[in-house]
């Protein structure tokens, strides 16, 4: 049993999965019929991380939806169902630069959730799609490491990388980089950012300072993206997080890192709905190819795939 969970969490599109298949088992177990039914439907959702409200809310729509002649649910009937209630909330954000304009990034999320290897991966993704040269801001000044991690990344990706020393102020880091960029007739920017502080309020305080400093020099000829990257093995946490940074700073589009080694999946659907927010990528590995654009229509037939 032991042996069997450990392979399905190495193998993120089997684990993703696994919702599906608990699908399946509760129709065989349960005879898709009765207050049972439903309940440990409830439990199915909320153990995929769509947590307890948004559970109640879908299992109450699908009750409702569903016509007293139906009969049993079928597992068809019932994937459709959920399909009906959860797609209208998922909206994809493009992330795409515009050629005219300079785009500043602001890659911003709770430590070690995915950021800086989120960063390269649209840097390299932006190069393949002829962008230009990418500036990368290092302006996670919080961590000695973190300024060299990007620095190899850049590398990596081909992209230059604008920093300071470690302990400087981030927001004349990416100002630096913004000048940078503009100087040079570069059109992308993607400010890498710290995940830690002291505390929540202080991270908090230097983000919001950070993206003023921002909006100011970029100004109307810029565009400016805040993109919230999520750890989707974190569960609930995610949610949370994305609330306290949507609600402080405002977030444009969210990626969901780690996706490959989620077990669940839940959460892009439970973030959509709670927070109306759109998603930009699925993280679903650590190369820099693993960024995928996040499609509705596949991550819901993944989610809900019961082989
Ligand atoms: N499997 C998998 N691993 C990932 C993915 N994205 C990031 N990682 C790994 O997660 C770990 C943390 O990634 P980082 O990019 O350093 O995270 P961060 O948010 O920048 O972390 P801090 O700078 O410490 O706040 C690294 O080991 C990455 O290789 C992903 O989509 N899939
Ligand atoms: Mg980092």
């Amino acid at each position: 049993m032991f042996g069997r969970k450990k392979k399905q969490e190495k193998d993120g599109r089997r684990s993703v999965k696994n919702f599906g298949r608990r699908i399946k088992d509760l129709l065989t177990r349960s005879g898709g019929t009765g207050e049972d039914f439903y309940e440990s439907l409830e439990d199915l959702l909320v153990e995929a991380d769509f947590g307890a409200a948004a559970a109640v809310e879908l299992v109450d729509e699908l009750r409702e939806n569903r016509n007293s002649s139906s009969g049993d649910w079928t597992r068809d009937d019932l994937v459709a169902g959920l399909k009906d209630i959860i797609r209208p909330s998922l909206k994809t954000a493009d992330l795409t630069p515009d050629p005219e304009k300079l785009t500043l990034y602001l890659v911003l999320g709770v430590n070690g959730v995915g950021k800086t290897t989120t960063i390269a991966k649209m840097a390299h993704r932006f190069h393949n799609e002829s962008s230009g040269d990418i500036v990368l801001a290092a302006g996670d000044t919080f961590r000695a490491a973190a300024i060299a991690q990007l620095e190899i990344h850049g590398k990596r990706v081909g992209a230059r990388v604008v920093k300071q020393n470690h302990g400087s102020d981030p927001g004349a880091v990416i100002y630096d980089a913004i000048n940078s960029a503009m100087s040079q007739g570069d059109k992308v920017v993607i400010a890498d950012t710290a995940g830690r502080m002291h505390n929540r309020t202080n991270l908090v305080r230097e983000l919001s300072k950070i993206d003023r400093i921002a909006r100011d020099r970029l100004g109307k000829a810029g565009m400016y993206r805040k993109i919230l990257v999520i750890d989707a093995t974190t569960g609930q946490n995610g949610m949370r997080q994305a609330e306290t940074f949507h609600k402080s700073i405002g977030i444009d589009a969210v990626v969901m890192a780690k996706y490959d080694s989620s077990a669940k999946g839940g959460l892009v659907a439970a973030i959509s709905r709670e927070l109306n927010l759109p998603f930009a990528y699925l993280g679903r590995g650590e190369g820099m190819d693993d960024l995928v654009p996040f499609n509705p229509d596949i991550y819901l037939d993944e989610l809900l795939a019961g082989d």
